[in-house]
């Protein structure tokens, strides 16, 4: 049996002598059972659900802010949170792109069990990038791109998450979050000009980390998914993650390769990536890590989809959507 999930001893006392005859009356009913260690259930983790959901966010179209795909999927996102028993709140706001331009954005906040202090928060970014900027091809380079992996993979296990909070209660509560404008960062034409602009990315997280959603909030730690759902993805320890919070990337990791996804699970380091976790950890001050498909071997650090028009349904693999969701649901139903 596998070792992890044996915490499960029954013991049946049988009172029977060897040879003798038993007395009938001395023998114990088999049903008398004793529970050693408590058992640590983990739902299966579906991951064509969590197919479907990135499915579902982009046949809005492109979640670029300012469109109307984007309010659209914003409005789903929080009606199916809502359907799933967790209290929703949104922050809806002008956020200033290093274009100058004013987005409205939304960031989206489903708490489940909202009274337990004791809490663990999970997020992915829910727009996706307005510009194809790394396509091979110019003429896509102020073409939106379709955000499978950028965006839709990391909601869509999140979602998948939701759906097993809804009828599994964990010990913890949970806050999932997703956070907008994350993808409107420096076109890679614009970097010249811009040179001396900072922090154009994360633009939800940044203002969610200046405002939370309740004052004084906590939590234990912070798990952020993305570009989590690719063929042949690689989950290499991500530097801010190992620099905040060293202790959250073993507990994952060790996780991962008890469960058998060493595969995608690298323990090795990759290199910093300025995300939503990066102004979580040092503006807000809750350890938190990127679980992000970045290979330091690849020639853009990460995949050829990425920030291109390719970034599709067709890169989309249920493995890689597997791993990812069994290791967050094994971490936080094991947590007490
Ligand atoms: C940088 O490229 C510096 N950060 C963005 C990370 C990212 C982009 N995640 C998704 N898209
Ligand atoms: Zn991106």
């Amino acid at each position: 049996m596998n070792r992890m999930f044996s915490y499960i001893m029954i013991t049946a006392t049988v009172l029977a002598g060897c040879g003798s005859q038993p007395k009938k009356d001395t023998v114990k009913p088999v049903q008398e059972t004793k529970v050693i260690e408590p058992a640590v259930i983990v739902p299966i983790f579906d991951a064509d659900s969590a197919y479907c959901f990135i499915e579902k966010q982009l046949s809005f179209g492109p979640r670029v802010p300012n469109t109307a795909s984007h309010l659209k999927c914003g409005d789903y996102l929080v009606d199916k949170l809502r359907s799933y028993g967790a209290d929703v709140v949104t922050q809806d706001v002008d956020l200033k792109a290093y274009t100058g331009d004013v987005l409205k954005a939304r960031n989206i906040i489903a708490q489940f069990q909202p009274d337990k202090k004791e809490r663990i928060m999970l997020f992915a970014h829910w727009d996706s990038r307005p510009w194809a900027d790394s396509d091979p091809d110019k003429a896509n380079h102020y073409k939106p791109l379709p955000g499978a992996n950028d965006g839709g993979s990391g909601v869509g296990v999140l979602l998948e998450v939701a759906r097993h909070l809804s009828v599994n209660p964990t010990k913890l509560g949970i806050d999932i979050i997703f956070f907008d404008a994350e993808d409107y960062g420096i076109h890679d034409n614009d970097r010249e000009k811009y040179r001396n602009v900072n922090h154009s990315w994360a633009l939800g997280s940044q203002h969610w980390a200046m405002n939370p959603h309740k004052k004084g909030y906590e939590a234990r730690y912070g798990i952020l998914l993305d570009i989590v759902g690719a063929k042949g993805s690689k989950f290499y320890q991500e530097s801010y993650s190992l620099h905040f919070a060293p202790a959250i990337v073993s507990k994952v990791w060790e996780w991962a390769h008890k469960l058998g996804y060493k595969e995608f699970f690298v323990a090795e380091e990759s290199g910093a990536i300025t995300d939503d976790h990066y102004y979580v950890n040092s503006i807000y001050g809750i350890p938190c890590i990127d679980i992000i498909n970045c290979d330091p071997q690849s020639p853009n650090g990460f995949g050829p989809y990425h920030h291109t028009m390719k970034d599709d349904m067709d890169w989309i693999d249920t493995a890689a959507l597997k791993a990812v969701g069994t290791t967050v649901l094994t971490t936080i139903y094991n947590e007490k």
